[in-house]
Order: structure tokens, then sequence, then C-alpha cells
């Protein structure tokens, strides 16, 4: 049995309240528990984070490198475009983990293109909406030879 995390940065707990045109009308609640019972039915766990902050996402991260971590999801939000500190936490955990973002990036404003996680990443799901979550969670488990 393999175990998961999914960790959500900032502004992501308003999902499905607006900017749907960009974000889709699902809730991260909703998300979330697809997610665990997708995992659940290939045999594995799901742990599922979310939080404003910084530091606290960088707390989470370091936390699952001293637990039961086998790979991370992680949609940075805004930090995707912003945070160095993050970087070097993903880094310093050693864990394999996809990026994941609801709307296409490449597609959006020219500083919305760059991401301090994509050479970093097994690979990135981007422009899929929720549905990217479920992609991006094959594509670990396959990556780690639990599917
Ligand atoms: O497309 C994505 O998943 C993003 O990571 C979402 C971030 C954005 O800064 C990235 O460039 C791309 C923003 C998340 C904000 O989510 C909201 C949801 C509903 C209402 C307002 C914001």
């Amino acid at each position: 049995m393999a175990r998961y995390l999914l960790v959500n940065g900032p502004n992501l707990n308003l999902l499905g309240q607006r900017e749907s045109a960009h974000y889709g009308r699902d809730t991260l609640a909703a998300i979330e528990s697809r997610l665990a019972v997708l995992a659940q039915d290939a045999g594995h766990e799901l742990d599922t984070f979310q939080t404003n902050g910084e530091g606290a996402l960088i707390d989470r991260v370091q936390a699952a490198g001293h637990e039961h971590c086998d790979g991370i999801l992680l949609n940075p939000g805004g930090f995707t475009h912003t945070s160095v500190a993050l970087r070097d936490a993903m880094i310093a955990t050693g864990l394999p983990f996809v990026e994941i973002h609801l709307s296409n990036i490449a597609a959006r404003e020219p500083f919305r293109q760059h991401s301090y996680f994509s050479d970093i990443a097994l690979g990135t799901v981007a422009g899929f909406g929720a549905h990217g979550y479920e992609l991006a969670l094959a594509a670990l488990m396959r990556a780690d030879g639990a599917a």
C-alpha cells in the first residue's frame, strides 16, 4: 500500500465559489474526496492538505519527508510563479511529485507562464480542470509502480 499526499496552495479553498471560467465549479472538498476514493480503490491512501500560507506549505512538505509518504500531488497556486522557498522544500524531501494546475497556465498571462516546479516535477498536468487531479494521481501511481 502506497501513501500519497495532495497539497493545495493559496486561494484554492475558494474553488467552486467564483472564477469558474478559469477554475471550474468543483469545490476543493469534492476534488479531495473523489481523489481519496480513487486512491483507496487502487489499494492506497491519500492525505490532503490546503493552506494559504507559504510557511505552512513548506512545513507540511518537510513533514512528508519524515513520514511514510510515497509521493506528492502539488498545486502550488500563486506560489507556482514566486516561491523559491517551496521549490527548495520539494527538492529537499526527495519525494517524487506531479505538479497540477486547473487552468492552462501556458495560455494565460506571461507571469503565469513560468513555474518554479515544472523542471523538478515528474511532470505537469495543466488545463484539464478538476479532472487534472485524477490524471495526476494516475501518473504518480504509475511512476511509483503502484498502478
Ligand atoms: O490553474 C491553477 O490551478 C493555478 O495554480 C491556480 C492559482 C493561480 O495563481 C495559478 O496561476 C494557476 C490560483 C488559485 C486561485 O483559485 C481561486 C479559486 C476560486 C476563486 C478565486 C481563486
